[in-house]
């Protein structure tokens, strides 16, 4: 279950200065706040919890000891803080005759500070690792790190002095600061206390990946990606509305194309916007959903005038892999991601999200009151393809593969998803994904997740999707979880993509959305 790396960087991306500058002017106001530890922790071993870890309160007043060779402490913020390091040292004993070496190790959760950084041989960067060796050769000081943290637990480790001095520690904290306008406060919550709280969870997740854009994770990889956006701005109209954070991702991703107008999978913002050269065929076509999504609750005739052609490239230049009879063609350079897993064919999948976002964009060439036929012609040629070559009446599924002998959970979801079959044909195709599919194997991401509880959600199944949400988003809080994870896999709770928790991210964009499905599918109804 790996990601792939693209380099292409033959590819000359366009910066429309314009659209730019608008990003620049949405720019998000931050709210600034300083957070305290709350305790004292120990690493203890605790089988219920993540990788079997967990934490114990020690008494321990840090203020008053004094740290020899070796000695350390692990801080407890008490919940996920996103932001900037700072603490007083100074020497005590004789004086300081040799340079403090320290160090700093930042976790979201316990696992991460059961492995060494030696450890660690996955295929992503080991400088993800929260962990700085720091060399002080003049005490007092306030050690202010230059890094940004995500992190719920610090540890401090004095890894020598001399004999003669030891070092305290006094007033840390960590200067957070997020664009969450903390509108959310008002909202009714679920009466069930476990939905509750897994939309309390998912909530927090949302807030801390709200920064000076969407924000995949704070921790890792730390940017702006067009898949995890759609699902943040989703949540965030039923919560956390931010209109102008997303006007800004969007005119991001507009200002910055390939020179044949493609719209790349992420974008960076530091030093300055910077477009990434990796592109996936799903990612693209996405805006003209988020574009849409966001017209819906925030009627905007600016952003539509300005951003309709750019979702309009992305849309003729997908249409160009469809042929004579509405089949998608995708092509190896422009992967369709649907999830991590490489174990399924994801062909059906592609032609559903086609289905999904063109009929999108069609709402947004109405709302600009321009021509829909052309792209109604090719909707109707995409769906009778579907509906006669890819649905298998006798299954009452949807097929995938080049041999059209597979069939998977992703191909059922998004097909129902895009509606391309009315809503009874929907709750058939989801009962027999539910028979004949289920229970999920193999899928460890949240955002595919995401999809089959909305699907199920959609075809009318909601006991089932309430069932799956609890399974999952439920399974990650009992392990432990103050925010949502990147990656979990209910069957292997321990499973990293990375081959180690300490370049995991588990406070992840992606895995926020029970915050939007308990408003869309559940609250609506209590509130009836
Ligand atoms: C990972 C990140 C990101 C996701 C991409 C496709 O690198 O987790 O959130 O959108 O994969």
């Amino acid at each position: 279950m790996t990601f792939k790396f693209q380099i292409n960087d033959e590819i000359r991306f366009r910066h429309d200065r314009q659209l730019l500058d608008k990003a620049e002017a949405f720019r998000p106001k931050m709210h600034p706040v300083v957070r305290k530890p709350v305790r004292a922790v120990e690493l203890t071993k605790n089988e219920s919890l993540l990788e079997g870890w967990g934490m114990a309160e020690i008494h321990a007043d840090m203020e008053k000891m004094a740290f020899s060779k070796g000695q350390s402490i692990i801080l407890d913020f008490g919940r996920h803080c996103t932001g900037r390091f700072s603490m007083d040292i100074r020497s005590v004993g004789s004086p300081m005759d040799a340079p403090l070496y320290l160090r700093l190790r930042f976790a979201e959760v316990p696992a991460e500070l059961a492995h060494e950084s030696e450890e660690y041989d996955g295929w992503l960067s080991r400088s993800w690792i929260q962990e700085e060796f720091i060399h002080l050769d003049v005490l007092p000081v306030r050690l202010e790190l230059p890094r940004r943290y995500a992190f719920r637990y610090v540890e401090l480790t004095v890894i020598d002095t001399s004999p003669k001095w030891a070092a305290v520690f006094t007033n840390p904290e960590v200067l957070c600061a997020s664009s969450a306008p903390g509108n959310a406060e008002t909202d009714p919550v679920p009466e069930d206390p476990e939905l509750a709280r897994i939309y309390e969870v998912g909530l927090h997740t949302l807030q801390e990946c709200m920064t000076d854009v969407f924000e995949d994770g704070p921790k890792r990889d730390r940017r702006l990606w067009l898949g995890d956006l759609r699902l943040q701005a989703l949540a965030s109209y039923a919560s956390e509305d931010n209109p102008d954070l997303v006007k800004r991702c969007l005119y991001l991703f507009a200002g910055m194309t390939s020179e044949e107008g493609e719209i790349s999978a992420n974008v960076f913002t530091q030093p300055s916007p910077q477009p990434d050269d990796t592109f996936l065929f799903d990612y693209s076509l996405f805006f003209a959903s988020v574009l849409h999504d966001f017209l819906q609750q925030h009627p905007d005739e600016m952003v539509l005038e300005d951003l309709y052609p750019v979702a309009k490239k992305q849309m003729d230049l997908a249409l160009q892999q469809v042929d004579e009879e509405g089949r998608l063609h995708l092509q190896k350079d422009r992967p369709v991601f649907v999830d991590w897993s490489q174990e399924f064919a994801k062909d059906t999948a592609g032609q559903a999200i086609m289905i999904y976002t063109l009929k999108h964009f069609i709402e947004l060439t109405r709302m600009k009151r321009e021509d829909t036929a052309p792209y109604v012609k090719q909707l109707e040629k995409l769906e009778n393809d579907a509906r006669s070559r890819l649905y298998d009446p006798e299954k009452k599924l949807f097929r995938a593969g080049e041999e059209g002998t597979e069939y998977n959970i992703a191909s059922q979801v998004w097909m129902v998803l895009a509606g391309v079959f009315g809503q009874m044909k929907n709750r058939e195709i989801m009962t027999e994904t539910i028979q004949q599919l289920f229970p999920v194997k193999g899928i460890a991401t949240p955002y595919m997740y995401h999809h089959v509880t909305e699907a199920l959600f959609q075809a009318g199944l909601k006991q089932e999707a309430v069932g799956l949400m609890k399974a999952y988003w439920g399974k990650m809080i009992e392990l432990g979880a103050d925010t949502y994870w990147e990656a979990f896999d209910p069957d292997q709770p321990d499973y990293s993509p990375y081959g180690s928790p300490i370049i995991s991210s588990y406070c992840h964009a992606w895995s926020c959305t029970p915050v939007y499905l308990i408003h869309k599918y559940l609250l609506a109804d209590q509130s009836a």
